[in-house]
Formats: structure tokens, C-alpha cells, sequence
């Protein structure tokens, strides 16, 4: 009887040890932390981390482009009207109205009033590639102004689940209806507005780098298959799916498609030279610094940012660019953690909307640069259509390309998680 206790007690240790050391194991940090400089924006970065933070011109700029950067923001800031060009319908009368403090847009809730997401639509693709506009519709639903072409209405889906460790989380997904137009067999997109700073910095890097960065074919089976984007001008490297070569030809289709604008009357206004001087500026907008870089924690999150697989795609090493007329912008070693390239996200967050070579379910790696000053200037709303409402909803909404790297952040310890959003506070 005592000798059957005696086993019992020891099989009772031996489970009790075996539990203690078989718990769901989580990751150990075994990655070094990559090095961060202050300046990731190169010379030109700002340390102004407050709302203004993203309205700066670039700090190594000359006094004769400081000028025309602050000729360009004035109809970066202007209110349009129809005397001065605003069309008729539109989406929004004023850049800085979308780009709050030259950051996002605030995505809609329920029927859309205030200007702040875009509808883009197309049939599919042709033959060479070139997106079939609708119909009625053209590729952007015009939603505003006394012809508006339809009403756009945005319903948020809440869906809940659990880490590993239990910890619950709750994700919302939009729910896109438009009344007033029949869209038929047309594919939709919601797009909020992307913070716009540094874009000429992003446009200087030589494109052979972002080639010799892509593995289309996954050579290296990391299961990563970034490609670039490929547009008539060049590689793609600006709006969510990289669809535009150039921030120029960003703020030209902006005045065009968002403003529907009358050119003519808009240079009577603000002299022949405003479209130029709007992209200059929209180019030059200096970045803002990293905060507690030499801080361990940020240090710690920065070598689990890596260690995850976060910067497979979203880059923690320096870009240099190549020559540009704007000496500031020139040879400047930058970071803007991201490879500019195309990946597959996976179904949920797929839109289905084919553009240039991005497929529905394709997007371009966006910059984290600033990332963490984006509630400081405005408001906090991540990922093309704003779904994300926290840093860490973006990565949980990570699939495709990037499941790997979500679920392995899952699993880290809470503690550990906390890092990796601490540092990405920094940026
Ligand atoms: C109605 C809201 C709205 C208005 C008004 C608006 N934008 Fe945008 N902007 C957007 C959205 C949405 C995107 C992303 C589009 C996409 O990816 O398809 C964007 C993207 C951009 C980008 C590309 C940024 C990047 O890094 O990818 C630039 C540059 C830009 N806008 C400049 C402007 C300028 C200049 C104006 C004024 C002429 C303007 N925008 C007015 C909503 C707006
Ligand atoms: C396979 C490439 C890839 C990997 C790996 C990846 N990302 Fe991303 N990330 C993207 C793309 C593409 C988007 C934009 C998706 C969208 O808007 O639908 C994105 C968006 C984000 C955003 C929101 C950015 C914004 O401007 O709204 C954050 C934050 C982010 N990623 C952080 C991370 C972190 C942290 C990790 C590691 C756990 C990670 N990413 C891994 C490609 C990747
Ligand atoms: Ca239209
Ligand atoms: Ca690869």
C-alpha cells in the first residue's frame, strides 16, 4: 500500500514537472536589435513631435525651396470653390481636409458627411492591363457636390477572438453600400488617406534597388514574394497599392479626381505654376526623428520587429537614394521601413480590385516612418481602409505573405508584444 503511494506521489511530481516545463511555450528574444538611426528621414528630418510633426518642410532645404514649399501648401491648405475650380461632383474641397495635419483621413461610420474616404471602382482589366472604368462611374465614385453620383454609406463589422494566451481582442471590417447608382458586376475599393510626408525621399530611391529587393519567384523561400510595381512610367511606388510612379502624378490625379478641378480657373487663382508648386511641396515634407531610440524597451521591440519577420517586408535597413534636383532630397540615407513592394495579405484584407499589376489581393508595404506620432497629429486609423484602430489590429489583420509574422507575434508573451508596439510608438 505505502510502496502504491510512493508511486502515486512520484507520478503526481512527474506530471506537475511535466506541466511546468511543457507550458505553450512562448518565443525567447535570440535576435539583436537592428540599429536605429535618429534621422531616418535623412538630413532633413524633423524633431517637431507634436501635430505638427507632419507639416514641415525638410530641415536641409535652402531658404528658395522653403519658399516655394510654402507657395505649394497654400493650395495644399486651400478650401476649393467653384470660383477658384472646385468641380462638380467631387469628393472634397480642400487637400488638408482629407490629409488631416498632413496625416490620414478619418474613415467613415455609418452615411459618409464629412470628406475623408474615397470609393475607388473598375470593371476588371483589359487586355493590356489598363483598368476598365465603369460605365456611369468612371474609377472613383464622386459622392459629393449637388451631382453627387451616388451615396456612400460605411457600416463597421465587429468580429472577436483570442491570443494564445487567452488575452481577447475584437476587430472591426467595413461593410461598403452606395444608394443612388447601380455598381453592377463592378469591383469596389475603400481608401483612406495616407499620411503625406517624405514622399520625395521614397521617389529618389534608384529603382534597381527596389528590383534587387523584389523575389517575385520566392527564391529564397522565406515565404515572402514581394514584386514591384510596374505603371507605364516606371515602377509604382506611391498610394496603397503603389499605383503611381510619382508624388507629382499623385497630386495631379488628386486634383483631378478628388477636386474634379478646372485647371484654368485654379491658375487664375494661385498662378500657372500651382500644380508644379502643390507637388513640390507635397514631395518635400520633412519626416519626423524616432523617439527613445537607445531606450532597451524600444531597443528590445526593434530585435523582436525583426526576429518576428516584421521587417521581411516592413525594411530596418537603410535605403540611400540617388540624385535629385532638390540637393536635400539627394543621397540621403533614409528609413522608411518598408520595401516598396507588392505582397499578398491575404483574403480579409483583399479588396478584389485589380490595379496595374497589383492583384485584389495585393498591397504595398506602407512606411512606418512617423507611425507612431499619428494620434499625436491627428487620429489613429491604420491600413488602406482604416479597419485598424490600433497598431496592433493592423498586424492581426496581417495574412498572405505576412501570416507567419502575425501568428508568431501572437504568440509572443503580452509582455513581449508590448515591445514590439513600444517600438513602433517610437517611430
Ligand atoms: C476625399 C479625400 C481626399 C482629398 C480631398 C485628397 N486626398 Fe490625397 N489621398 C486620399 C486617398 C484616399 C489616398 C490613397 C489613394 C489610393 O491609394 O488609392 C490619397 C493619397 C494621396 C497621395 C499619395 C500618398 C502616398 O504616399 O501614397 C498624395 C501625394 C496625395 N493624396 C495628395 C493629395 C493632394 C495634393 C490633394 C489635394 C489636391 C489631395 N491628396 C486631396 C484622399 C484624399
Ligand atoms: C509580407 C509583408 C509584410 C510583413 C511580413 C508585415 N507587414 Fe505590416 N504591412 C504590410 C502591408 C502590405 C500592409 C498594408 C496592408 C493594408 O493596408 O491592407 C501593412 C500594414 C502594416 C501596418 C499599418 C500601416 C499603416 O500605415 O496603416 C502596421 C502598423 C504594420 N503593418 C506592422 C507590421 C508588424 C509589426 C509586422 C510584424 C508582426 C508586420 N507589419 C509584418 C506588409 C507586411
Ligand atoms: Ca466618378
Ligand atoms: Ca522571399
Amino acid at each position: 500500500m505505502t510502496r502504491f503511494l510512493w508511486l502515486l506521489t512520484l507520478l503526481g511530481l512527474t506530471i506537475g514537472l511535466w506541466l511546468l516545463i511543457d507550458r505553450p511555450s512562448t518565443p525567447q528574444l535570440v535576435t539583436e536589435p537592428p540599429e536605429l538611426l535618429l534621422r531616418s528621414g535623412g538630413q532633413g528630418t524633423t524633431m517637431s513631435n507634436n501635430q505638427r510633426a507632419f507639416s514641415l518642410s525638410n530641415r536641409a532645404m535652402g531658404l528658395p525651396e522653403r519658399i516655394r514649399f510654402a507657395a505649394g501648401d497654400e493650395p495644399f491648405e486651400h478650401v476649393f470653390t467653384s470660383t477658384d475650380g472646385l468641380g462638380d461632383p467631387n469628393n472634397g474641397n480642400s487637400c488638408l481636409g482629407c490629409h488631416i495635419n498632413n496625416g490620414r483621413s478619418v474613415p467613415a461610420d455609418g452615411q459618409v458627411t464629412a470628406p475623408g474616404v474615397i470609393l475607388l471602382i473598375n470593371m476588371g482589366l483589359d487586355a493590356e492591363g489598363q483598368q476598365i472604368p465603369h460605365p456611369e462611374l468612371g474609377l472613383q465614385l464622386q459622392d459629393r457636390g449637388q451631382q453627387a453620383e451616388g451615396t456612400l454609406t460605411v457600416n463597421w463589422e465587429e468580429t472577436s477572438g483570442t491570443f494564445p494566451d487567452g488575452t481577447p481582442y475584437s476587430l472591426r471590417s467595413p461593410l461598403v453600400v452606395v444608394d443612388g447608382v447601380d455598381l453592377g458586376d463592378a469591383f469596389t475599393s475603400l481608401r483612406v488617406a495616407p499620411p503625406v510626408f517624405g514622399g520625395g525621399l521614397l521617389e529618389s530611391i534608384p529603382s534597381t534597388e527596389l528590383e534587387s529587393g523584389a523575389d517575385p519567384q520566392d527564391r529564397n523561400q522565406d515565404g515572402i514574394s514581394g514584386r514591384t510595381a510596374q505603371t507605364d512610367a516606371g515602377i509604382g511606388r506611391f498610394g496603397w497599392k503603389a499605383q503611381r510612379p510619382t508624388i507629382a502624378t499623385f497630386t495631379q490625379g488628386a486634383f483631378e479626381a478628388d477636386f474634379n478641378l478646372d485647371f484654368d480657373l485654379a491658375a487664375e487663382h494661385f498662378g500657372n505654376d500651382f500644380l508644379e508648386d502643390t507637388a513640390f511641396y507635397t514631395s518635400t515634407v520633412a519626416v519626423p526623428a524616432l523617439r527613445q531610440r537607445t531606450d532597451p524597451e524600444v531597443l528590445a521591440g526593434a530585435a523582436w520587429f525583426v526576429q518576428v519577420g516584421c521587417a521581411s517586408c516592413h525594411n530596418t535597413t537603410p535605403w540611400k537614394t540617388g540624385e535629385n534636383p532638390v540637393q536635400a532630397l539627394a543621397n540621403q540615407t533614409i528609413v522608411p521601413f518598408t520595401d516598396l513592394l507588392l505582397h499578398d495579405m491575404g483574403d480579409k484584407l483583399a479588396d478584389g480590385l485589380a490595379q496595374g499589376n497589383a492583384t485584389g489581393s495585393e498591397w504595398r508595404t506602407p512606411p512606418l516612418w512617423g507611425i507612431g506620432l499619428t494620434g499625436v497629429v491627428g487620429h489613429e486609423h491604420y491600413l488602406h481602409d482604416g479597419r485598424a484602430r490600433t497598431p496592433e489590429e493592423a498586424i492581426l489583420w496581417h495574412g498572405g505573405e505576412a501570416q507567419v509574422a502575425r501568428d508568431t507575434y501572437m504568440s509572443l508573451a503580452a509582455s513581449d508584444r508590448a515591445l514590439v508596439l513600444r517600438f513602433l510608438a517610437a517611430l
